[in-house]
């Protein structure tokens, strides 16, 4: 992809994530995954990027989307929900497409019960956010977009590489 198009970024969410704003407003919130998208996509537009967002309940949908991105899309920003701490499937695929991922979640997941506390997809992310709600989203795609930024800055012919 050259270094004038446009960033494109796919963000997914995991499984439930579809039932934010109607219950557990304690802990998640209370803004709806509809909300969270079309301020993410605002914010991708203003900064002159291209954003999708898609919603699986399902495991080897959320592998799909992630094999699927590797040469349409730059980055992706991805919260797998439970399956952060149980998808051997996601980590594989995240590794597979070697696309840079930004892992983001609403809560503290390392201030939660103990079982929150592993991620098997975070270390085949650039890195993780959590626990700033609708925030970590919007922080996530920054650090998306940034990331995506300084690669393409280290592939011009003339970059030095200090
Ligand atoms: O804090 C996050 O973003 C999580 O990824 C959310 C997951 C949880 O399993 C992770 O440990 C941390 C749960 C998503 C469920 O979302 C709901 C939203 C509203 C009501 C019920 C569940």
């Amino acid at each position: 992809m050259d270094e004038s198009s446009p960033v494109r970024i796919l963000v997914l969410h995991g499984p439930n994530l579809n039932l934010l704003g109607t219950r557990e407003p304690e802990i998640y919130g209370r803004v709806t995954l509809a909300e969270i998208d079309a301020e993410l996509e605002r914010r991708a537009g203003a900064a002159g990027a291209e954003l999708d967002s898609v919603q699986s309940n399902h495991e080897g949908e959320l592998v799909g989307h992630i094999q699927d991105a590797a040469g349409t899309y730059d980055a992706l920003v991805i919260n797998p929900a439970a399956y952060t701490h149980t998808s051997v499937a996601i980590r594989d695929a995240l590794e597979a497409v070697a696309l840079p991922a930004v892992e983001v979640h609403l809560s503290n997941i390392h201030a939660r019960e103990s079982f929150r506390h592993t991620s098997l997809t975070a270390a085949r992310c650039v890195g993780q956010i959590c626990g700033f709600g609708a925030q970590s989203y919007y922080l996530g795609l920054d650090a998306a977009l940034a990331h995506v930024k300084g690669l393409r800055r280290r592939q011009r012919p003339d970059s030095t590489s200090e």
